[in-house]
């Protein structure tokens, strides 16, 4: 309770009568915060508003770098009150609740900042930047038991599913904080209730911007947001590994044993087509072999299915698979008869780059007499 037992005032009003009002040098401008807690709801969750110099006219003069200039910016100018020439503007109205200071209900809107009444009218209270300025309804006169703020605090950020601790504290005019034991503490789940020592356990269930409400009964809720994360192993994913250069290179087959022009005698003509092929970054699919005869008679090409020649228009033939590593060797199913042999031996690599055909490397032409 802090009401004056004889007078039935605020411990606020009496703290901030033990001072004369002093007339106050304008702060510089800055960042500053409000926050407004009505009877029921918060008609102003904590808001950052950067002040400016000047002042502006309510009823009369309101000093911009003041608790009244922070909550004109923070509530668009939603907000009133009466003006009176010895204690300046006072703040009757906000938003939706209306507390006149000549009553008739003993309630009324109390200024605090930095966790202390002020002593001064909300237009007098020069605010430094990083000031925080609440204003909640509190209660005067017989009977009345002003709440007392509570004040949350816990870690900037947390990760999703990791359990961390909200410290609560009341609030006493005298600038004392105390552990709030008994304050609910919601918006994670299940509610959680700080326990003798003030604190509770929250474990968050999504990653975002979590806003806590902490509220008690005869006592001004407050709201703490923490900033979840994603665990780690799903937030800081391990940099998958940059993705190689496309393969864009074919493997190169070199046929062996059998040079660009040779000529052998039927005797002397190949039984084995040998090839190496280099190694290819993206591996082997296929080696292929092609050959092809001209005689006098027509043409000719050696097929893999029958292994044996087949006629066909010069100029074609088909190539059949002899392998797919990078050491080839086919043995041919049929002595070689007298003829000009064009040899072709291709590979192509598992990025489908298809070895070109370059004479005296995968081509050879030789005759066979
Ligand atoms: C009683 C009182 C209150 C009561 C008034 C309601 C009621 N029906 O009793 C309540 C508890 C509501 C109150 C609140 C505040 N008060 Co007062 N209050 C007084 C006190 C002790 C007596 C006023 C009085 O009854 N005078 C007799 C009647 C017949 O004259 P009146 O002109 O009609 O009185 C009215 C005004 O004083 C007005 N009033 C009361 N306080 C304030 C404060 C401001 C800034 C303004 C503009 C008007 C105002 O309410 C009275 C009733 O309608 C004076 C101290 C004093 N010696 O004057 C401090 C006093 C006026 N209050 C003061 C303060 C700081 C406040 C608060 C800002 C405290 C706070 N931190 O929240 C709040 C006002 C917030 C707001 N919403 O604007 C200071 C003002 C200093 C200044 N120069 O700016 C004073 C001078 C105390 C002091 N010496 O520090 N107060």
């Amino acid at each position: 309770v802090k009401t004056f037992k004889s007078s039935g005032l605020p411990a606020a009003v009496l703290a901030a009568c033990a001072l004369a009002a002093p007339a106050t040098a304008q702060a510089a401008p800055g960042q500053v915060t409000v926050r407004v807690e009505g009877a029921a709801a918060t008609l102003q969750p904590q808001t950052t508003v950067t002040t400016a110099a000047g002042s502006f006219t309510k009823r009369g003069p309101c000093s911009a770098t003041s608790a009244g200039g922070a909550l004109e910016l923070a509530t668009g100018g939603d907000w009133d009150g009466s003006y009176s020439a010895a204690f300046g503007q006072s703040v009757e109205r906000i938003r939706t609740e209306n507390y006149p200071l000549a009553g008739p209900e003993p309630r009324y809107w109390s200024l605090w900042v930095n966790g202390r009444p002020s002593e001064l009218g909300a237009c007098s209270r020069e605010l430094d930047p990083g000031d925080e300025v609440l204003f909640f309804v509190d209660c005067y006169g017989a009977g009345c038991v002003s709440p007392a703020p509570l004040r949350a605090t816990g870690p900037a950020s947390a990760t999703v599913g990791v359990p961390f601790t909200v410290r609560v504290e009341a609030l006493a005019a005298s600038g004392a904080a105390t552990p709030a034991a008994g304050a609910t503490v919601s918006g994670a789940g299940a509610p959680a209730v700080t326990g003798a020592d003030g604190t509770a356990t929250v474990t968050p269930a999504a990653a975002g911007a979590l806003t806590l409400r902490v509220e008690r009964p005869a006592s001004v809720r407050t709201a703490l947001t923490v900033l979840v994360g994603e665990p780690a192993a799903r937030a800081v994913a391990p940099a998958r590994p940059a993705a190689p250069a496309p393969d864009r290179s074919a493997p190169a087959a070199r046929l062996l044993g059998i040079r660009e022009g040779d000529r052998f005698s039927r005797r002397r003509a190949p039984r084995v087509v040998r090839a190496r092929v280099t190694a290819d970054p993206s591996g082997l699919s296929v080696v292929k072999l092609r050959l092809t005869r001209r005689t006098a008679d027509g043409c000719a090409y050696l097929s893999g299915r029958l292994e044996r020649f087949r006629r066909a228009r010069c100029g074609r033939g088909a190539y059949f698979r002899v392998g797919s590593s990078t050491s080839v060797s086919y043995l041919l199913p049929t002595r070689l008869t007298p003829g000009r042999y064009v040899l072709d031996v291709i590979a192509v690599d598992r990025a489908g780059n298809r070895d070109p055909l370059a004479r005296g490397r995968n081509r050879v032409v030789f005759l066979v007499r």
